[in-house]
């Protein structure tokens, strides 16, 4: 048995896979190269049982083609961001247990200390032998574990969310029946692939579908804007801070070229907004700019897709729509009960897409579900048959630039500085991110750090999105009766942005 993906390949060999780096890789180059790279993966073995191979390559061919090498080698695959600093790897690579870690040429010399101190291998990305595809192959089960990424929540430090490949095929199923996807499909891919929304929604989607999904090595609105007019694209999907990076790029242009770019949506027929609320003034400004309704959807790692707004029909503004076929969706309140529609309760979900486990947590993963049910922390309502998210149960759970972050894992890590004392970390309101990372510190007596410092030295240890955009000095944090700091009055504190 081989995974879904790879058996939907050999159905259409010749078409185009991936486009980048300007070259065109059909079907049959990635199931070759996968086979390749599943063969130096095995170096001999039958089946990798779910070892976990860690890989660190930029967007492109060889990412994917070491993706599918991973899984039809029978390894579970653990993507590593390429612009995160070292200690963000070292931390996947050894919470993940990986053995080995696949890395791009340029990232060599910047992992090999990691390795070296985690006592993992490291191998390269080498093109594909000659014969490579005749290598015996292991037989892969849907109940395999395929794949673990990371996530920040309410644990301090980011959890590991295993999907099998059975997980995966489910959530790709139901994102290509409701969205509708097709073969002549050519889809933009600008979003990393760390995530769910680069990797099922967008990459796997599209190879699941038989369609071209074209990667920019990271998003960069006026070249995004260049490929919608260059570029045979029917789809685009993205979370809201690329829409308005976009609208501002768009702004800032001249008339004429305004024009083009406008006219060049007009051949896409679907774009997609999600992994963070989308304003209802940029799906405004966007539907004025490009012609095209959003459609926007509600999602999280550990169920993939769960509501979306219909490709046919009414896309309701401020409303996530409906759940997707197979999810099942129900909302309840603080006692565990289902609510009425019309009042507020948590997001819970069910059906085969929710993934297996958090890796090597079980009482994480235990305290994660009721009944079966998986609970997501996120509060919405139904108004009208559609959903409308309202927030989140904690606070410490803030979602910047589409990313989530942990307020309490960035507060362990500025800790560590010398001259901090006290620390609190907060979400802020914010036009273009959703919500800003800000932190109130109270440093140790007689110091007072300076910011701009402090932006360094936290953009060695933290992933850029989790930096703190803003700092605060305080003599003392605010402290409710319990001594907890109340983060809902510490978020006043910070000047109006
Ligand atoms: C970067 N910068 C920021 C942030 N990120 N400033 C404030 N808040 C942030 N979050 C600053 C950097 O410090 C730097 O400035 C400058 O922006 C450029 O940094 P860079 O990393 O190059 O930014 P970018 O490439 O322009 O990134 C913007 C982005 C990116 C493209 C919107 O954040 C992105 O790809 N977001 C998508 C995340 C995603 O896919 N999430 C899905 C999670 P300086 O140099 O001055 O410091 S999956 C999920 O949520 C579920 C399943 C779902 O529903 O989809
Ligand atoms: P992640 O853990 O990165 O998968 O992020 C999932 C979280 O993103 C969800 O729990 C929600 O809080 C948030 N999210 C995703 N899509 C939407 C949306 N359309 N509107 C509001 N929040 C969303």
């Amino acid at each position: 048995m081989e995974p879904g993906l790879v058996q939907q390949a050999r159905q259409h060999p010749d078409r185009t896979a991936v486009l980048a780096e300007g070259t065109c890789f059909s079907y049959r180059d990635l199931l070759r190269a996968s086979a390749g790279a599943a063969g130096r993966l095995l170096q001999g073995a039958a089946d990798l049982e779910e070892k976990r191979v860690a890989f660190l390559l930029p967007p492109g061919f060889s990412h994917v083609a070491t993706q599918w090498g991973i899984w039809r080698a029978g390894g579970i695959a653990v993507p590593l961001c390429t612009s995160h600093p070292p200690p963000e790897w070292e931390y996947v690579i050894r919470d993940s247990g990986a053995h080995l870690v696949v890395v791009h040429n340029s990232l060599a010399e910047r992992i090999r200390p990691v390795a070296r101190r985690c006592d993992v291998a490291v191998m390269d990305d080498a093109p594909p032998e000659p014969d490579s595809a005749s290598v015996r192959l292991p037989s892969i089960p849907p109940s395999r574990r395929a794949m673990i990424v990371y996530t920040s929540g309410t644990t301090s430090r980011p959890k590991g969310v295993v999907s099998t490949h059975g997980n995966l095929e489910a959530q790709i199923e139901t994102l290509i029946r409701a969205w509708g996807w097709q073969p002549q499909d050519h889809i933009l891919h600008v979003l990393p692939l760390h995530h769910v929304h680069g990797i099922v929604n967008v990459l796997c989607c599209a190879l699941r579908s038989g369609a071209t999904c074209e990667m920019l090595p990271g998003f960069q609105a006026g070249e995004v804007w260049e490929r919608f007019v260059r570029s045979p694209l029917t789809l685009f999907m993205a979370v809201p801070t690329v829409y308005s990076m976009l609208i501002t790029a768009w702004e800032a242009s001249p008339a004429s070229r305004r024009k083009i770019w406008s006219q060049a949506c007009s051949k896409l027929r679907l774009m997609v907004s999600g992994s963070a609320a989308l304003p209802v003034q940029v799906l405004r400004k966007w539907q004025q700019i490009s012609g095209h309704r959003l459609l926007e959807r509600y999602g999280m790692t550990e169920i993939g897709m769960a509501l979306s707004n219909p490709l046919e029909g009414e896309r309701r503004a401020g409303y996530v729509g409906t759940p997707l076929p197979g999810v099942q969706v129900r909302l309840v309140d603080d006692q565990g009960k289902p609510v009425e529609s019309g009042t507020p309760g948590e997001i819970q979900v069910r059906g085969p897409g929710v993934f297996e486990e958090y890796w090597r947590r079980p009482e994480e993963t235990r305290a994660a579900f009721t009944d079966g049910w998986f609970r997501t922390g996120d509060v919405a309502v139904v108004e009208k048959g559609s959903y409308r998210i309202l927030g989140r149960q904690s606070v410490d759970i803030i979602k910047t630039g589409g990313y989530k972050v942990s307020a309490l894992e960035i507060e362990e890590v500025l800790l560590t500085h010398p001259d901090i004392a006290e620390c609190a970390v907060v979400g802020l309101p914010d036009r273009e991110w959703g919500e800003c990372v800000a932190a109130a510190l109270v440093p140790r007596s007689g110091r007072s750090p300076d910011p701009d410092r402090l932006r360094l030295w936290a953009k060695a240890r933290l992933a850029v999105y989790k930096v703190p955009q803003h700092f605060l000095q305080m003599d003392e944090l605010p402290r409710n009766v319990m001594g907890k700091v109340n983060k809902h009055d510490l978020a006043r504190h910070f000047p109006a942005g």
